[in-house]
């Protein structure tokens, strides 16, 4: 049984954005290592936390609806996968004018390792019919929410729904998951305690946690979570729903506001994109051009995060430190942040100041 010290204690590594629904960033230091730590692995809840029945339903426009206990799930052919995970609201809080919504920093960005069934497995089992579109997802997380404007007519009271094309959803090549452990242990309550989607390569809004039901629809889905928020309502040109990351480059060492001694120093960190495995990271050291090509790791997994560095001849000063990646579809990384009215999607290159002594 979880009780709700142990609830506190599983929150205690993180920074809080927001008590109720419990939203938390990564600390700056978690990204130092490969996998997230699961306490140190970002979370966020639009409800609070739900019970869940411990069970999973299937069914919809299907030959063979059934429904799985977490036993009947784990007792299917598992697949474990490293899966970095980014909130679409992930940078909210440097674009101007400063949009509604969570205000996260930039560390709303975690990797773990999932275990769990394939979705295209109890998909395949399920026989969806041949009129079936979509597949929808209910979450068991239900409460009032702030509707956008846009969408009145949907009323206040939400369960968190999300849905993917069934050809997406179906296709074992996704990899998308029902994952019921993280980085080797059961599902936290905060990450989905019995089991949830993990989608990969999208903006974790697709993962659905805490996972009740799944659908196969004969429309398309158009719930508040994709037609409402998770809408990248530009400017300038049509509204587009949140789907895959955007490519971006983070430094993890030195850390924010670091002190270091002149000399040799490595500068290492992160680089992620939902839309290709990264091909390049460059560094700037003068806040202005002169990109300089850092070195590269191999990904060590299609869906992780990879590793780079630069070395680096520290001289005394304050010193602003800019990493930009570009991946294998040659996304590159804005100067500034594509502003959009919910805040979605900012993966401009960030600025890090640096004093060596
Ligand atoms: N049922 C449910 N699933 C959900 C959410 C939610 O509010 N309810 N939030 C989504 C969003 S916006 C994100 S960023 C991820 C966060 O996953 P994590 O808390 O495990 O990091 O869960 C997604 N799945
Ligand atoms: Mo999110």
């Amino acid at each position: 049984m979880t009780t709700n010290i142990d609830i506190q204690q599983a929150r205690e590594q993180l920074v809080m954005i927001n008590p109720q629904p419990y939203n938390a960033e990564a600390p700056p230091h978690a990204l130092d290592s490969e996998i997230t730590p699961t306490r140190q692995h970002y979370v966020r809840s639009n409800f609070s936390l739900p019970s869940h029945d411990g069970t999973l339903s299937v069914g919809g426009a299907v030959e063979n609806p059934f429904s799985l206990t977490l036993a009947e799930l784990r007792a299917l052919p598992a697949l474990e996968r490293a899966v970095t995970l980014e909130c679409a609201g992930n940078g909210r809080l440097d674009t101007r004018p400063l949009p509604t919504g969570e205000p996260w920093g930039g560390y709303a960005v975690s990797t773990a390792v999932w275990r769990g069934a394939r979705l295209s497995d109890v998909l395949a089992r399920a026989c969806p019919r041949a009129e079936g579109v979509e597949v929808r997802f209910t979450g068991a997380d239900s409460g009032t929410y702030h509707l956008t404007p846009v969408l009145p007519e949907t009323g206040d009271h939400l369960a968190f729904v999300r849905s993917l094309t069934l050809s997406h959803a179906a296709d074992p090549a996704n990899e998308i998951l029902i994952a019921y452990d993280m980085n080797g242990e059961p599902l936290a309550p905060d990450h989905g305690r019995p089991f949830r989607l993990v989608v990969p390569h999208w903006f974790a809004v697709a993962s659905v946690k805490w996972l009740q039901s799944i659908d196969v629809l004969t429309e398309p889905f158009n719930g508040e979570f994709q037609t409402g928020h998770y809408i990248y309502q530009w400017p300038d040109r049509a509204p587009e729903p949140v789907s895959h990351m955007r490519v971006r480059a983070r430094i993890t060492d030195p850390p924010p506001a670091a002190a270091i001694r002149a000399g040799t120093y490595t500068i290492r960190g992160r680089a992620w994109s939902g839309t290709g495995s990264i091909t390049a990271v460059e560094v700037s050291l003068t806040g202005a051009g002169e990109w300089q090509p850092a070195r590269l790791d191999q990904p060590t997994g299609p869906y992780q995060w990879q590793s780079w560095s630069f070395t680096w001849q520290a001289t005394p000063g304050r010193h602003s430190l800019r990493a930009r990646a570009t991946d294998a579809a040659d996304n590159v990384q804005p100067d500034v942040p594509p502003w959009n009215r919910l805040g979605y999607g900012n993966n401009a290159v960030e600025v890090h100041y640096v004093d060596v002594v």
